[in-house]
Parts: C-alpha cells; sequence; structure tokens
C-alpha cells in the first residue's frame, strides 16, 4: 500500500497536505478526542469557545497555559520530518494545518497554513493587539494588555468563531489547484477543515489518509493507511527521496 501511495505522490502534479492533532501524538501533545484526549476531561464546549472565556477566563487561560508548556517543550517528531523532507524536496507545495502548535515549522516546513490559529500567538481581547511568546503566562494574574490593559486572549479559533479569512481563502484556494492531499492525523469531524480534502475529491483528485483508526474520511479516501503518521510519512518520504535522487 505505502509503494501506491509513493506513486500517486511521485505522480502528482500539484500536492497539498491537511494535518490534525494525531501528526504532534508522536511528540507527547494529547490529541482532542482520542482516548486520552483533551476533550475527555473538559468537553469543547467548556473551554474552547467564546462563551467559556467570557464566564471563566481564569479556568481557560489555565487550561491555554498548560498546552502552552506542553506544546513549547515538546520535539517534532518523525511525520513533521517528514513532510518537511518533501517539501524540501519540492514535492509538497502547500501544508494545511489544523494545529495550533508550531511543531512542523519547528520541523523545517517553510509554506504552513494554520487554519485555527497558534498557541504561539496571544492577542487583546479590546483593541487586537497581537504578538508571540515563546512561554506561557502566569495563571493568576489574567494576561491584560500593555497598550489598553484589557484581557488578552489566546490567538486560536475557537467554535462559533470564524477562522482567519486570509488564511481560510489560501486553503480554499490550494484544494482548488491540488489533485493529491494527505490527510493525516485528523479525525475529520471539524469545519469548514474537513471539507477541504472532499474538495481536492470533487474535482477529480486523490485522497490518501493516513490514521490509526477509521474517520468519516476513510468511505472516500482513494488510499487508506491505518497506521502512525510517524512511521507511515517517514517511510513515504524515504521512499520518494529513493526515487528522486
Ligand atoms: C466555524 C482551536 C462558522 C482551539 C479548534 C454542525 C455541523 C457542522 C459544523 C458545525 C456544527 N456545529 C458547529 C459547527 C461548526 C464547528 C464544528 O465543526 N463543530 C464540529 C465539532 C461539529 N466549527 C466551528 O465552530 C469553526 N468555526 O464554523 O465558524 C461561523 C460562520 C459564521 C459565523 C460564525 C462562525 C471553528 C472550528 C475551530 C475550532 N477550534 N481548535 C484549540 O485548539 O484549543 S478545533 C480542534 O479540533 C483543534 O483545532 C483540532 O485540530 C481540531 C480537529 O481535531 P483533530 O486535529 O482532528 O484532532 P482529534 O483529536 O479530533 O483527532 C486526532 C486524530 O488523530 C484521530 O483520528 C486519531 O485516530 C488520530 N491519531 C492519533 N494518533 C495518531 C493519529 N494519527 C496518526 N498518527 C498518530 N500517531
Ligand atoms: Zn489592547
Amino acid at each position: 500500500m505505502v509503494e501506491d501511495v509513493v506513486d500517486a505522490i511521485l505522480n502528482a502534479r500539484y500536492l497539498v497536505a491537511l494535518t490534525g492533532a494525531g501528526v504532534s501524538a508522536e511528540s507527547g501533545i494529547p490529541t482532542f478526542r482520542g482516548k486520552d484526549g483533551l476533550w475527555n476531561k473538559y468537553r469543547p464546549e467548556e473551554l474552547a469557545n467564546p462563551e467559556a472565556f467570557a464566564r471563566d477566563p481564569e479556568k481557560v487561560w489555565r487550561w491555554y497555559a498548560w498546552r502552552m508548556e506542553k506544546v513549547f517543550s515538546a520535539e517534532p517528531n518523525r511525520a513533521h520530518y517528514a513532510f518537511a523532507e518533501l517539501e524540501g524536496m519540492g514535492v509538497l507545495k502547500t501544508l494545511i494545518t489544523q494545529n495550533v502548535d508550531d511543531l512542523h515549522e519547528r520541523a523545517g516546513s517553510k509554506n504552513v497554513l494554520h487554519l485555527h490559529g497558534s498557541l504561539r500567538s496571544v492577542r487583546c481581547t479590546k483593541c487586537g493587539y497581537t504578538f508571540e511568546v515563546n512561554e506561557p503566562p502566569k495563571i493568576p494574574p489574567l494576561p491584560t494588555c500593555e497598550r489598553c490593559s484589557s484581557l488578552l486572549r489566546p490567538g486560536v479559533v475557537w467554535f462559533g468563531e470564524t477562522l482567519p479569512p486570509d488564511i481560510l481563502e489560501r486553503a480554499f484556494h490550494e484544494v482548488e489547484v491540488a489533485d493529491t492531499i494527505i490527510v493525516a492525523g485528523t479525525s475529520a469531524v471539524v469545519q469548514p477543515a474537513a471539507s477541504l480534502p472532499l474538495i481536492v475529491k470533487r474535482r477529480g483528485g486523490v485522497i490518501v489518509e493516513i490514521n490509526p483508526t477509521e474517520t468519516p474520511l476513510s468511505e472516500v479516501a482513494d488510499f487508506t493507511i491505518r497506521g502512525k503518521a510517524g512511521e507511515v510519512m517517514g517511510q513515504i518520504a524515504e521512499e520518494v527521496k529513493k526515487a528522486l535522487f
């Protein structure tokens, strides 16, 4: 099966990828919906939405400070490096990610579209002042804006919030021109991210899914490899490198 996927990748005119929390799982970052997932202890309604933040900003900030700590001290894994290698070989054109960690960039990926924002980014709820951080804020106290003293929030997209329009537009453009998409480590339930691979498919393109478990995308995917992204993407990058160099 991996050979067929390598052939599809080598024959692709324009290859893109969509990744989810599963590609960071082997870096020790818990996924959202897996058995030990982040959402198990809490529900998305409780934390990753504006109402929850308005109701209890300290609880939401504590959760994000904890996730920032985990992400900033994690290392990219083989999956992140494999995507970066495919980009370096000129094979992968664009990497679209739902992840809010920066492990793709730290592994060397350059052309990354963050659909749901980033834990590196913090934004003022009032004046919109946005800046990058290298470590989580200490909570309490609640972090406030150095410009207008209003409450700061994590620079991520919460449920019910629209995705950054420029990023979303670029992502839709990518799937309009792509003829092959690798979908790795996502449960393919969150919209509009989950609809991106279907646009490639509807235009006659090829979907490669890499996931240890079944997802709603599995039945429409042309190839589904039931495995971990680190191992599978590592193998794919190796085989592509052998074929090209
Ligand atoms: C919007 C950022 C519109 C914050 C996140 C009903 C139907 C359709 C849609 C909706 C609906 N009701 C509501 C909606 C819209 C909603 C939505 O999609 N809800 C779903 C749940 C039904 N979407 C939104 O609200 C979006 N905004 O639609 O706005 C709008 C229009 C007008 C006006 C206003 C608004 C915003 C969505 C973004 C939400 N933010 N996160 C944060 O991270 O804290 S979503 C969150 O889920 C993360 O970003 C995450 O990336 C994303 C998707 O999860 P996955 O990445 O797939 O992770 P998951 O744990 O689910 O799966 C991991 C997978 O990896 C598993 O399949 C597992 O098997 C696999 N795996 C595990 N280990 C490995 C592995 N794979 C490979 N290797 C391994 N080793
Ligand atoms: Zn401000």
